[in-house]
């Protein structure tokens, strides 16, 4: 089929765009004029009008949990939710978990920055993770995926990417809490993150910035042809990072195959510019398709240089490991700056959304390696509307599109798609407005081979005028759409702000994750301390050791005394059985914080430099007698 990609002039001359926020796109999406946008949203909103399809209810019709048609998101008092929400929090770089459909924000779980509220940061093991990962105080996560076996999710981790630092976090599941990070060489600007399916074999981090390679100052550093970017390949248990595989211009957002075969990432930067306007100049940038087997051949046969002890395989166009039959990456050109890319349930395409065309590319996964021409694997380019970003599933042959300059989720239908010419509308089901530009969106539990098909979520990036104004930076707006009605078409429920700023989110049925309610020491390194066992004891000249207990209401030492300068390694299990009994341990001016959930031992290290008296105390509130639950650290002058 073709690839014209000459920007279509059907769309009328004249016409006010109908749909959606228009204001401030034009400096959104730099490079592309803001007169083919106006066509082409008339368009658009022309085709939403005779579908006849897009939400008729008033913005004052959706306010409430119970929607004019019924549709219900609210769950009562005291009752569960039907799935776990788990959303990247962005530049904020922790992860939210929120429970569906009520959006109620459940916890939030720090990954690349401290949170006391957690004490992640403030005892010595998170402390020396995060050290241990850079030394960074902040990440910018983005893309957090649930690893799956058999292609279901398994309940066990979650893993996210950091875009500000180039690194991947692992997420325990069992105890909504980060367990591993990994600081991922060669690699800046670490972007999409996802699995290698359906058993969740390796993690891939996806490359978006090109550095040169190593980036140490050697090499030519203002050329920005001599930079590069590469694929990550880490390994889900150890976290250890693999093998990498160096590319010609960039990457972007990824996902993997559902049968392990290829994982395939958007490009919008072959042009290999270092300015905005050189990243846009090209009508086509390309999604790559990397064969995982054919990669891990050439790392077997020792086809690899090895960078920061990473073995790192040439993927280039020109390597010869991409010449003849059996190539190791696929590029496959696609219009134009393209970013969401995912593939199928049924693993029968991946799907990339123009972003700077209104199209999305249906790529047919079977051909990829069959054809000669890459192109002749695109087999549907259905033209959806204006900033085409991300696409989720339903499991009923539709696919759902965030429109980011139209302000709209579009509906459509995947073989009338690939049925069609290129650049028809036919394949579009329904329109709906979402407020405003819409970045990811998820279905529930749309990245398995089987979607559940009612919920999908709108993560738009802007509020605007949706909530009461809380000064300049306006909460996001993630908002709750009912897409398990066929006939009567998408909902919108709920609005849900946001602090900025999720990106993406996977949905999980609540039967598929069980964590734990208390701490099992036995998944804990610390010893634990019963009650009776505390020991506090002087090692050397200078270093003061203190193991004990919390239980409500007092810590198994009313009070410890140490000398100035002293170096104190406090360690204290909290001996509660009962759930959601938590303790802390306070240390005023000592910038010490250690949450204790029931049966927990975490350790803080930390020198007693001001002589005086400080009161340890409880800082999660735990009974009546919690303001009592307190302990003198005495710290005695020098002589
Ligand atoms: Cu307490």
């Amino acid at each position: 089929m073709s690839n014209d990609t000459q920007r279509s002039t059907d769309a009328g001359e004249s016409g006010d765009q109908t749909t959606g926020s228009t204001d401030g796109f034009d400096s959104m999406l730099p490079g592309v004029r803001r007169r083919d946008f106006m066509k082409a949203g008339a368009a658009a909103g022309g085709l939403s009008g005779l579908a006849g399809c897009t939400s008729l209810l008033s913005e004052d019709d959706v306010q409430g949990t119970a929607s004019a048609s019924g549709v219900d998101n609210s769950v009562p008092p005291g009752e569960h939710d039907e799935y776990y929400a788990i959303l990247s929090g962005g530049q904020a770089g922790d992860v939210r978990v929120y429970g569906l459909p009520s959006m109620r924000e459940l916890i939030r779980i720090p990954v690349f920055n401290p949170d006391a509220s957690r004490g992640y940061g403030f005892d010595d093991e998170s402390k020396q993770m995060l050290e241990d990962a850079g030394g960074y105080t902040w990440g910018d996560t983005h893309h957090p995926r649930i690893s799956q076996t058999d292609g279901d999710y398994d309940g066990r981790f979650a893993y996210v990417n950091d875009k500000a630092n180039g690194r991947m976090a692992r997420i325990d599941l069992t105890y909504f809490e980060t367990d591993a990070i990994v600081d991922i060489p060669n690699q800046q600007g670490t972007h999409g993150a996802c699995a290698q399916l359906p058993d969740t074999d390796l993690i891939f981090g996806v490359g978006e910035f090109r550095t040169p390679i190593p980036n140490d100052g050697t090499g030519d550093l203002e050329d920005p042809d001599s930079y590069g970017s590469v694929l990550a390949a880490i390994n889900p248990e150890n976290m250890n990072v693999e093998w990498e595989v160096l590319i010609d211009g960039n990457m972007d957002n990824g996902d993997g195959s559902k049968e392990g075969r290829y994982f395939f990432t958007s490009a919008y930067n072959t042009e290999e510019a270092a300015t905005e306007s050189g990243m846009t100049r090209a009508d086509r940038d390309d999604v790559k398709a990397f064969d995982i087997p054919r990669i891990e051949a050439a790392v077997e046969a020792g086809n690899y240089e090895t960078i920061n002890e990473v073995p790192v395989v040439d993927g280039r166009k020109d390597s010869p490991l991409n010449q003849g039959d059996e190539p190791i990456v696929h590029y496959i050109p696609t219009p134009k700056s393209p970013h969401g890319v995912s593939v199928t349930p049924d693993n029968e395409y991946v799907i990339v959304s123009g972003k700077l065309d209104p199209t999305a590319s249906v790529i047919d996964i079977d051909k990829i390696d069959e054809v000669d021409d890459p192109t002749d694997a695109i087999v549907g380019q259905p033209k959806l509307g204006l900033g085409p970003l991300h696409t989720a599933y339903d499991g009923r042959g539709h696919a759902y599109t965030t429109l980011f300059i139209d302000s709209q989720v579009v509906k459509w239908d995947i073989e009338k798609a690939v049925e069609a010419e290129a650049r028809s509308e036919s394949p579009v089901i329904e329109k709906i407005d979402v407020h405003y530009n819409p970045g990811h969106l998820i279905a529930a539990e749309s990245y398995t081979e089987d979607p559940a098909g009612d919920w999908l979520v709108s993560l738009n990036k802007l509020s605007k005028d949706r909530f009461l104004p809380v000064g300049p930076q306006h909460p996001e707006n993630d908002q709750l759409i009912y897409i398990g009605d066929d006939e009567n078409g998408m909902e919108l429920v709920k609005d849900s702000p946001a602090q900025a700023e999720p990106h993406d989110a996977s949905i999980c049925h609540k039967s598929k994750i069980d964590p734990k309610a208390t701490y099992d020491p036995e998944d804990l390194e610390l010893d634990y301390t019963a009650e009776g066992e505390e020991t506090m004891e002087r090692v050397g000249d200078d270093r003061v050791e203190i193991e004990m207990y919390s239980t409500r209401n007092h810590y198994g030492f009313q009070e410890m005394v140490v000398q100035e300068g002293d170096e104190i390694e406090m360690q204290v299990t909290n001996i509660e059985t009962t759930s959601d009994m938590l303790h802390s341990v306070a240390i005023p001016e000592h910038d010490v914080h250690m949450r204790l959930a029931p049966q927990e031992t975490r350790k803080a290290t930390f020198t007693a430099d001001e002589p005086g008296v400080y009161w340890i105390y409880c800082a999660h509130f735990c009974s009546a007698l919690h303001l009592e639950m307190r302990s003198r650290l005495i710290v005695k002058p020098e002589e």
